[in-house]
């Protein structure tokens, strides 16, 4: 063995190109190494291809991705898009906090976005959902959830920004998120805290029988609240049948308890099936209460519009605490993985609506593993399930375990191990009617020893899996640190958007600047208004000349036309970072609080003469 490993690493030191990994595992591959001649036909082999099934995923220097995938930050509040397959983080998106590096929530426009939206300075982004026409990604947009204030966003493709955000009434931690398919007519927020409603302070604070928890649909172009259901229960995860149909979520805490142990008590929790077209009837036919401006139908178990056979929420028993839940690609199941049981429930989309017992509707139900959490699809048959306390994703055959008695592990393929604990995994296009089948995500909550130590929190670690082979089986290739922390994820083929390149002017409220429209404006006794333009390496104004106390509004328009060129206006001392991008137009309004000189510059480095692109403010005192 010493020999081997001795040979190894002399190897190693002649191919540097070969990683002392890929080397032991090419000889693995054909029974032992021995000796370098035998070395060098295992290398070719690899060459070939007969050692690894997975396609090139290391994307040279100078060359592009296949795929955009839109990871929810977590606490961070933010998108981040990576590239796949090299998982190379390409920017992120700023949502619910500010953040100077892309100039979000310093301009007024998102400073009053954010303001509007409740003024907290940060949200919990899981679930972005990619808008989809006839079932596919059209690209437009992205709708991202925040778990920490019952929000949802609206992020605009076109230039991967946020350009929308609504406080969902009655609503306190705003979980699942999804479109409704196929051409997102709406978009869904799932209600997790049981809170009560109004939560204004009336009624019994202390009775958790007096809390309740809603469905939220919004409307896609105005992102006006519709409507909402009030349900049992919390709820968690959401998916929406692809034609439209059904919403899903699971629900955990059937008992309405508030402890860990009251909710853990019942065996069973639910899977809820919203019937949309019978839920706006219901609207349509006033069947609602107005709260805090909302229509509010009533969705719980011993609602009048849940007796009969035609109810507007149906309860599907499943074991104890199930969290996510997706739709197959085909539409004809929804799976919500058990979470604390091991088991997946597989049910049938189109029984629902036909059986006696809601029960019957499950078709399914293979044993999975420890902490199944959430299900992927790869469009060729399977499922990919995430399993929290196993560190494992589990590969297995839907039809299989549609077949098979309950609990049965026969429907299990291959399990293949991941660094640790996995959240969410996500294949590419898992959320379509086709699902690509080549590349599977899988989020994992904790790195422990994989990479450098840096402090008591480590990274996540977001791991690749080809899983375009289903002979050679789920490959492991990489593994990628992430900032804290992402949960869900979309995968989005690069032909299906369409990113500007420089602003449409059209698309902006405010008015473009030339070079030689610059104007500066005394309004009133302490307004200063000031139009100007950005282009290398110089402002519309060398200098602006103001009086202590004195309210400033400054627009500013980069009159570049090449993309990413890049200026901004940073003011020392006044908080500001105003980036304008090319063709764009951005206002900031800030007070001269202080008499003195202020240098403005511009912080993103945009030629040799960047540093010399610079303003002054001077701030005269007041007599
Ligand atoms: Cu499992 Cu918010 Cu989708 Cu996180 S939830 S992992
Ligand atoms: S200066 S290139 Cu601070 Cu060295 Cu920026
Ligand atoms: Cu403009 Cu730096």
């Amino acid at each position: 063995d010493e020999q081997q490993s001795g040979a190894a690493d002399g190897f190693d030191s002649l191919l540097p190109g070969l990683r002392r990994r890929d080397f032991m595992k090419a000889g693995a591959a054909v029974g032992g190494l021995s000796g370098l001649a035998g070395c060098t036909s295992l290398l070719s082999e690899e060459e070939e291809g007969t050692v690894s099934a997975a396609p090139d995923h290391s994307i040279p220097p100078g060359e592009m991705d296949e795929y955009y995938a839109f990871l929810g930050g977590g606490q961070s509040g933010d998108i981040r898009v990576v590239g796949l397959p090299s998982m190379r983080e390409l920017i992120r998106i700023p949502v619910f906090q500010r953040d100077s590096g892309r100039g979000y929530g310093h301009d007024d426009e998102s400073r009053e976005m954010l303001e509007e939206a409740g003024g907290y300075t940060w949200g919990d982004t899981h679930h972005p959902r990619i808008s989809q026409t006839d079932g596919d990604y059209d690209g437009r947009f992205a709708y991202v959830n925040d778990k920490a204030n019952g929000r949802m966003a609206r992020i605009d493709l076109t230039y991967f920004e946020t350009d929308a955000i609504v406080d969902i009434p009655n609503q306190q931690g705003t979980h699942g998120s999804c479109a409704q398919l196929p051409d997102t007519d709406l978009i869904f927020g799932v209600g997790e805290f049981r809170a009560p409603i109004p939560n204004d302070g009336t009624g019994d604070l202390h009775d958790p029988d007096e809390y309740g928890a809603v469905l939220a649909a919004i409307d896609p172009e105005s992102m006006n609240v519709e409507w909402e259901v009030l349900v049992d229960g919390n709820m968690d995860n959401g998916d929406g049948s692809k034609e439209g149909r059904y919403f899903f979520t699971t629900g955990y805490n059937s008992e309405g308890a508030v402890t860990e142990k009251g909710m853990t008590r019942s065996d069973r929790d639910d899977v809820k099936a919203f019937d949309i077209p019978r839920i706006e009837a219901a609207v349509e036919a006033g069947d609602y209460e107005t709260i805090n401006e909302v229509p509010v139908v009533d969705g719980r178990k011993d609602s009048s519009l849940n007796q009969g056979d035609d109810p507007v929420v149906h309860y599907i028993p499943t074991p104890k605490s199930p969290h996510g839940i997706s739709v197959t690609p085909d539409n004809k199941y929804a799976i919500a993985s058990g979470k604390l049981d091991p088991t997946a429930s597989v049910i049938q989309i189109d029984k629902i609506d036909e059986v006696d017992d809601p029960t019957d509707a499950i078709v399914g139900q293979p044993k999975l593993g420890l902490g199944p959490l959430h299900t992927a699809y790869d469009g060729r048959g399977h499922a990919y399930t995430s399993l929290f306390i196993d560190s494992q994703v589990v590969k297995w055959d839907i039809e299989e375990a549609v077949e098979a008695d309950a609990g049965s592990e026969s429907p299990v393929i291959e399990k293949i191990d991941v660094h640790y604990n996995p959240g969410h995994l996500i294949a590419s296009e898992s959320y379509t009617e086709d699902p690509a089948g080549d590349w599977l995500i899988s989020l994992n909550k904790l790195s422990k020893d994989r990479f450098l130590p840096v402090g008591p929190q480590h990274p996540e670690n977001d791991q690749l899996i080809y899983i375009g082979d289903d002979e050679a089986g789920m490959e492991h290739v990489k593994d990628s640190p992430a900032h804290a922390e992402p949960h869900d994820a979309s995968i989005c083929h690069r032909s299906k958007l369409d990113p500007a390149k420089t602003y449409d002017p059209d698309d902006l409220d405010l008015e473009y600047t030339d070079e030689g429209e610059e104007t500066m404006e005394r309004v009133g006794d302490d307004r200063v208004e000031i139009e100007m333009y950005s282009t290398r390496n110089k402002y519309g104004f060398q200098e602006m000349t103001v009086t202590e106390g004195d309210t400033i509004e400054m627009q500013v328009t980069n009159i570049e036309t090449t993309s990413d060129m890049l200026h901004s206006v940073a003011i020392p001392e006044h908080d500001v970072h105003m980036r304008v991008a090319p063709q764009e137009t951005r206002k900031v309004t800030f007070t001269a609080d202080d008499p003195g000189v202020y240098w403005i510059y511009c912080a993103h480095f945009c030629s040799a003469l960047h540093l010399e692109m610079r303003s002054r403010l001077i701030v005269e005192p007041e007599e």
